[in-house]
């Protein structure tokens, strides 16, 4: 595993690191690819529509969204069904993955976050699953040097809304979150706001990669980030799943143990990642 100098020393210092190519467009990501595109065609003839999914691309972008208007729970459907493709399952447990994190976390024995892998699909203007600013870790738990691995299906515009990351605001440490409240407020993870949102963000210097099938973008569990919006007339498909540290001594203390998708209020664990009333 040949990770750069360069790269470790971004990784340190932002918190994030963007690996342009890191995996083989035709051999590992076009499969998944083809599996989405699989789904959408039998997804289409289970409700009874026909749909534009000669290619991937066409499956993705005019075939999903005509699905999602005729019905947008059957957007669910796909959302729920595409994290079982083999070779998705195959990427997330790939072995440069354990590599790559054991280079950033020397020393540790890395393991893969339970339910905490996925495949995103940003639908245009929809807000309720947009993450607002957030760090990793209260939603993800595990360990506290957990690490984000995060990689496009599709080529991302700037229109679509990127991944928004504030450089360097891992040094924050652990910020205490609180639920959204009133009209409109979101459950789980999605609704987790920040203490003192802006005044955290103000330091750090934003950015938002535009990345393209094969680049990996790395997010250490503590570092700031949150969705994009999008503005543009096509899903963002993206894939992310979560790498933690079984030797880290938060981590034992709290027995590896998940969050949200593991069923777990993360309060009664960390009581202190909760804000005070
Ligand atoms: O893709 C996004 O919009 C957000 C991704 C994110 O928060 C994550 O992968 O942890
Ligand atoms: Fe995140």
């Amino acid at each position: 595993m040949d990770l750069s100098a360069d790269a470790m020393h971004s990784f340190e210092n932002d918190g994030f690191v963007l690996l342009p190519g890191f995996y083989d467009f035709e051999s590992e990501i076009a499969p998944i690819q083809e599996g989405i595109r699989q789904i959408v065609e039998l997804s289409a003839r289970r409700h009874g529509l026909t749909v534009d999914c000669d290619t991937p691309l066409a499956a993705m972008t005019r075939g999903y969204m005509t699905l999602i208007s005729t019905d947008r729970s059957i957007g669910s459907e796909i959302y729920d069904a595409v994290k079982q493709i083999p070779a998705f399952m195959r990427l997330v447990m790939d072995r440069r993955n354990e590599a790559v994190f054991k280079k950033l976390r020397a020393g540790s024995i890395p393991g893969i976050a339970a339910g905490g892998y996925g495949i995103r699909i940003d639908n245009p203007r929809e807000h309720t699953f947009r993450a607002p600013w957030h760090q990793e870790f209260p939603a993800q738990l595990r360990s506290l040097d957990g690490i984000v691995f995060w990689s496009p299906l599709l080529a991302v515009q700037p229109e679509m809304g990127p991944v928004e990351i504030a450089g360097g605001s891992h040094k924050e440490g652990i910020v205490p979150v609180f639920n959204e409240s009133g009209d409109g407020a979101r459950q789980g993870a999605y609704g987790l706001r920040l203490d003192e949102e802006e005044r955290r963000l103000a330091p750090y210097v934003r950015c938002a990669p535009l990345t393209k099938p094969g680049d990996l973008l790395l997010m250490d569990f503590l570092t700031l980030h949150q969705s994009g919006e999008n503005l543009s007339d096509r899903p963002r498909w993206s894939m992310q799943f979560r790498y933690f540290n079984f030797a880290e001594p938060t981590g034992i203390r709290i027995a590896w143990r998940g969050s949200f998708s593991a069923g777990v209020k993360f309060s009664d664990i960390m009581p202190e990642l909760k804000k005070a009333d």
